[in-house]
């Protein structure tokens, strides 16, 4: 690297200048400027990681990346203007005079590239990155963004940011995960901006020469990735940044939060209630009035008197108990984790070394440095004290971090590993390193479960300890159609597991806004209601017995399907597509789907297109990509690439599964840990294209599933051989099911073989939903959007080794 002489007062742009110097190296090229030094690192065929900085060293980048450079081939050639790097997947030219990259495919088509006058520059010690924008670019991703699917026209900021009740295109929001994907001429690329100052992409908002993303300080030291198609690209950027581990089965099921339930008599009622009423349930939160004063680590004995007894007791009836985290600690001497992260220097501090305070819930209090690895672990030991109650669920609040005045002075000091930075650089990572400490706490504790962690806040790469949830919404359809965008959003930036509050946190939903939400919500990797302090009771019961009825069959539904979702959550752990999947995933270069009234539609475990729509509808246009698409609720099958309309009334929710997929289906079950009878329903769907389906099962608790013992086997079908080609299952855990029963929808078989052996074919009606008694708008259980009728079903006897299904 070479010293650099420092660039003037920031008052006009400084571009990096004429390549003066380069060289090649292990992974690259590296090299200098006028203004700045390179570096050029090839991770994988499909991803380079590209450093520049105008300082005399590349700062480190401790928290997203976790990958090592795979050392893949890569040839470096050099023409009069320009170097190039050539993986095998893409071309990179480096053109020297002046310094500006060109992404190239093998076949020489552009996929990406500098504006070849600013390239890098910067104002001050703010750096850009300007690229030009291709033609009818599209822009998707980074994150927990509002606005449209399609990005470009906009522009956002990387602050985590304490939004109560924001608004439907506000900006920012709680967490920051500054990637992208570029669209353009059926190519696809990414782009992973690996700095966590306060960061703004604008995808050509106000000027129509350049797509930017900049940074407040640091290196511009980004990723770019470029694949086939989007889920590679994921793929690659979850590779490079962590995947989510198997999360525990229960924390799939069904989620009762409230700001707050308490007493303790209170909550069991709720429990009680599920039981009750027949609507299956696994998770009940504690938000902050479980605590004396707001003060972690303690409870209210005056509303919970044994919260020991109050969890065992809740743990009997099928429940799991999740506790807020906030990071404040109230700066009270005699309060125990105050002092004690005082005498040993956890707390974030101002410069001169005293304990900032900010006020939060508890009244003033400090804040744990997260970014330090004492911290970290100090507080997962102090979870000791929920762990000895009985919980196992951590849900980490206000970690952006909030306080009151939401001004955080950005002088304060932040280990960052060490490094010693200011608010600046950290703030954006603190939600995600305070989740780090929980699931470490939590996996200190408990070694052998797996942890279940929900952050508010967060940045690249807090998928591998947490799921996410959007924050404080409002009760209101646009907010419930922007929760299921920001869901999508988050899944094209690896965060899977993730979803928002039904019904909405801020204000209270009409019968049918609610009806609507947890309908849509059975389908949301995290299926949660929450609702906030002084609102009217929000529980699924609580709109009377219609929404009563339609909540009832949609959760009983997700309970049903939990061996799907369970099966795409697998998938996703072992490759970062997530569980539901924008259609912008599958379908990249369809311009309809960015349409707005299509682009809140999703694929959800591979297999169900699900079209939200508002609840005040009741016809709607839904868009159905190319391919062969069955409605869920009869079976009648549409030709893709084409608008339909479709009848909506609030219990209907136009759901619709793809062509040549299989769902697993199980008898009803009341929570996850409860045993169902035993056989496992495959709806296979007739298709005219070969399909393969992936199907997993284990213990659903334990990590015992990393050292083999699950249940997996893949399910082929070939479309002109006609036969479903079911594997021999793998793994050392033995399968929950002692029956398979199989459906086929869409053809009607006149026989059925099993290895050549003619089955027994039966007929059978088949309702994914319960009938509704005296609000059903689609009267009689036989009406046709409610049942699939006749459908052809074989049993298959002995499903543990290797089989086929022939069909005619
Ligand atoms: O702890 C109270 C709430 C919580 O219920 C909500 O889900 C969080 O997003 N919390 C914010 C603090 C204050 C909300 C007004």
């Amino acid at each position: 690297m070479t010293t650099l002489i420092k660039k003037g007062s920031g008052k006009r742009n400084i571009a990096i200048g004429n390549v003066q110097y380069w060289e090649k190296t292990n992974l690259g090229l590296k090299g200098h400027t006028e203004q700045a030094n390179f570096c050029l690192s090839i991770y994988d065929k499909h991803t380079v990681r590209i450093q520049v900085s105008d300082q005399d060293t590349f700062s480190p980048n401790p928290y997203s990346v976790i990958l090592e450079p795979q050392n893949p081939r890569f040839q470096i050639k050099e023409t009069s203007d320009s170097i190039l790097l050539i993986t095998e997947n893409m071309e990179i030219q480096v053109n020297l005079r002046p310094y500006s990259l060109t992404f190239k495919t093998l076949e020489g088509k552009i996929i990406n590239q500098d504006d070849s006058a600013f390239a890098v520059s910067w104002l001050g010690t703010e750096v850009t990155n300007y690229k030009k924008i291709q033609k009818d670019e599209k822009f998707i991703g980074l994150g927990e963004k509002t606005g449209n699917l399609n990005r470009f026209g906009k522009a956002y900021t990387n602050w985590n940011t304490d939004y109560f009740a924001y608004g439907v295109n506000d900006d920012p929001l709680y967490m920051s995960i500054p990637f992208y994907i570029g669209l353009h001429n059926e190519l696809a690329y990414g782009i992973f901006f690996d700095n966590t100052h306060k960061t703004v992409f604008n995808f050509g908002a106000s000027n129509k020469r350049f797509i930017y993303y900049s940074a407040e300080d640091g290196d511009l030291d980004y990723y770019f990735f470029y694949e086939d198609n989007v889920s590679k690209i994921i793929e690659a950027y979850t590779k490079l940044t962590g995947r989510m581990l198997m999360p525990p089965i229960w924390s799939l099921g069904f989620q009762q939060c409230r700001y707050s339930y308490y007493p303790d008599s209170e909550v069991i009622t709720l429990a009680n209630n599920f039981r009750n009423r027949d609507m299956p349930a696994d998770v009940i939160y504690l938000d902050i009035h479980h605590m004396e004063k707001y003060k972690v680590f303690t409870f209210d004995f005056e509303k919970f008197s044994d919260p020991k007894s109050m969890i065992r007791q809740l743990r009997e009836k099928g429940f799991r108990v999740v506790v807020i985290m906030d990071p404040g600690i109230k700066t009270d001497k005699g309060y125990h984790p105050f002092d004690e992260g005082k005498e040993k220097n956890l707390f974030v501090t101002y410069p001169d070394g005293e304990i900032y305070e900010g006020q939060v819930w508890p009244g003033w209090c400090a804040f744990p440095d997260f970014t330090k690895p004492e911290t970290r672990t100090w507080w997962a030991e102090k979870m000791q004290f929920y762990n000895e109650a009985g919980v196992v669920g951590f849900w980490t609040d206000m970690n952006e971090p909030a306080s009151w005045g939401q001004f955080t002075p950005n002088l304060i000091d932040f280990h960052y590993e060490g490094e010693q930075v200011s608010h600046r650089k950290a703030r954006n990572v603190y939600g995600m390193q305070m989740a780090r400490s929980a699931m470490e706490g939590s996996l200190m504790h408990n070694p052998k479960e797996r942890p279940f962690i929900l952050t508010r806040s967060g940045f690249s790469g807090v998928q591998r300890y947490a799921a996410a949830w959007t924050g404080d919404n409002v009760s209101s359809d646009d907010h419930m159609l922007a929760g299921i965008r920001l869901v999508n959003s988050l899944g094209l930036s690896g965060i899977s597991f993730a979803g928002y509050d039904v019904g909405g946190f801020a204000g209270e939903p009409s019968k049918g806004l609610f009806a609507r939400w947890i309908s849509i919500a059975a389908f949301a990797p995290l299926f949660r209601a929450h609702s906030m302090i002084n609102s009217n009771d929000a529980e699924p019961w609580a709109f009377g017995e219609e929404v009563e009825e339609i909540s009832r069959n949609y959760m009983k539904l997700r309970y049903r399907l939990l061996p799907t979702i369970y099966s795409a959550f697998y998938k996703s752990s072992l490759d970062g597509i997530p569980v539901a999947k924008s259609l912008a995933i599958d379908y990249s270069h369809d311009h309809l789907i960015f349409d707005s009234a299509f682009q809140n539609q999703y694929i959800f475990c591979n297999s169900l297109l699900v079209a939200p729509v508002e609840s005040y509808k009741e016809i709607t246009k839904v868009y159905l990509p190319k391919g062969e698409w069955y409605y869920l609720f009869d079976s009648k099958t549409f030709h893709g690439n084409q608008v339909i309309y479709q009848d909506c009334p609030t219990s209907y929710l136009p759901v619709y599964v793809k062509a040549g997929s299989i769902l697993a289906l199980q008898s009803d079950i009341s929570h996850t840990g409860e045993n169902t009878d035993g056989i496992l329903n495959l709806h296979f769907y007739y298709g005219k294209e070969d399909n393969g389906s992936l199907y997993y099962e284990d213990d659903g608790l334990s990590l015992s599933y990393q050292n083999g013992q699950y249940y997996k086997r893949m399910i082929q079908w070939s479309a002109d051989e006609k036969k479903l080609v079911f594997d021999s299952p793998l793994g050392s855990f033995k399968s929950k099911f002692n029956q398979i029963k199989l459906y086929i929808h869409g053809v009607d078989p006149k026989e059925i073989l099993l290895n050549g052996e003619k089955l027994p074919v039966e007929k059978e009606d088949v309702a994914f939903l319960g009938k509704l008694t005296d609000f059903d708008p689609l009267p009689e259980h036989s009406h046709p959007y409610h049942v699939a009728k006749n459908t052809a079903c074989v049993t298959i006897p002995n499903f543990e080794s290797a089989f086929q299904i022939n069909l005619p």
